[in-house]
């Protein structure tokens, strides 16, 4: 099947074929996972899909190995961190009022401190 809803390159695909430096903690031949540059909790990393799916409002049946392996991911990278016990925070932000930043389909793991509430009830500025 054709790949659909694929994006030209980003800047997480030239994180994932190296062509930019990061803190890369895993890799295989779906997802590519990475330490966040501006870490919001002690624990932040990236969970992406190798394939440049520019957000979750353009995930297709054909992502679905892709959409599983991140989590799976996330839950040995979790483990590997030590914070697997203690808990964690998985989040998937989508498109403008997600705030999504970066077009490139990503989850991002935060732990290592109890991360507070899912969202402030008053919404920030
Ligand atoms: P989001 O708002 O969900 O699109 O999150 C984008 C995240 O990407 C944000 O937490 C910062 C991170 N980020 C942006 N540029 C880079 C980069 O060049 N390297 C790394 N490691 N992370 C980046």
């Amino acid at each position: 099947m054709r790949s659909s809803n694929v994006a030209t390159e980003t800047l997480f695909s030239k994180i994932i074929s190296k062509e930019l430096p990061s803190d890369m903690l895993y890799q295989d031949e779906l997802v590519t996972a990475f330490r966040d540059i501006s870490p919001a909790r002690p624990t932040h990393i990236l969970i992406v899909p190798n394939e440049p799916i520019p957000s979750s409002a353009d995930v297709n049946p054909e992502h679905e190995a892709a959409m599983g392996r991140m989590h799976t991911v996330a839950r040995k990278l979790a483990e590997d961190e030590g914070i697997a016990a203690d808990g964690y925070r998985l989040i998937i932000n989508c498109g403008e009022h997600g705030r999504q930043e970066v077009p490139h389909l990503h989850m991002h793991l935060l732990g290592g401190e109890d991360v507070g509430p899912m969202l402030m009830r008053n919404k920030p500025a």
